[in-house]
């Protein structure tokens, strides 16, 4: 069945081979449906955070449990479906754009793509495109600007319909139509969802429903967006200086 989407890191220590800590002691939770802001300088811990939750690493110590399970106890199938990821450089492969969307599954048929990629604004450029849904792109993106590939990306992850959403949101500039286009997709697409989004803009921060600050690998603050600003602490340094 579908997860309800709670997700808590209990203790988790982290390090990748043969490196020093990059997570210490971090422990948050998440309720289902809830959307979290990750915020901290770069090299803080943020990305390490959504590479635990996808298992594209395991913890050195602690545990990440998804609705109270250890995800280690968990079929890395279930946890593929469930939990739907956009990462800060987006992937991805040449081909068209329909299979970019559904990759391998053959589940995923026309129809759906279509659903999908009107759901999450990606159907208004795809449009325009020469061939629409059977554009070729690169791996490098070739006729996409960075803000159609984010958009395509929340398809691609939204296929599913996943319980879960993890977003490294995109530093790199997109243009001011893309970048409303993006906003008014991410409002749709966090909702009813359990979201943790590694956010960059200020805008993004603000709709969080908590921010947790990280500093070093280590959560420095956690609260809401006025909570922080109240404290005077690294939030409001990172935010406001
Ligand atoms: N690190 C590493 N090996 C990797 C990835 C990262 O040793 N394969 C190190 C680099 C940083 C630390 O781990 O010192 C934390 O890296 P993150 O990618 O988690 O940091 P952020 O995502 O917070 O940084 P940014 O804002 O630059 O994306
Ligand atoms: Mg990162």
């Amino acid at each position: 069945g579908r997860f309800r989407g709670e997700i808590e890191f209990r203790n988790v220590w982290f390090a990748y081979e043969g490196e020093d800590w990059v997570l210490k002691d971090v422990s948050f939770k998440v309720e289902p449906g809830e959307t979290v802001a990750l915020v901290g300088a770069t090299g803080a811990g943020k990305t390490s955070i959504i590479n635990l939750i996808c298992r594209f690493y395991d913890v050195n110590r602690g545990q990440i449990l998804v609705d109270g399970v250890d995800i280690r106890d968990m079929r890395q199938s279930d946890l593929r479906r469930q939990i739907g990821v956009v990462q800060q450089d987006v992937f991805l492969f040449s081909g068209d754009i329909k299979y970019n969307i559904r990759l391998n599954d053959t589940e995923i048929d026309d129809e759906k793509i279509r659903e999908v990629a009107r759901y999450t604004n990606a159907h208004r450029f795809i449009e325009t495109k020469p061939n629409k849904y059977d554009e070729e792109v690169t791996e490098r993106g070739g006729t996409l600007s960075a803000g159609q590939r984010q958009l395509l990306a929340f398809a691609r992850a939204l296929a599913f319909d996943p319980a879960i959403l993890i977003l490294d949101e995109a530093t790199s500039a997109v243009d001011t139509e893309t970048e409303s286009l993006i906003q008014d997709a991410l409002e749709k697409i966090t909702r009813g969802r359990t979201t943790i989004i590694i956010a960059h803009r200020l805008s993004t921060v603000q709709h969080a429903d908590k921010i947790i600050v990280l500093h070093k690998g280590r959560i420095r603050e956690c609260g809401t967006h006025e909570e922080l600003l109240e404290k005077r602490g690294l939030y409001y340094k990172l935010y406001l200086l």
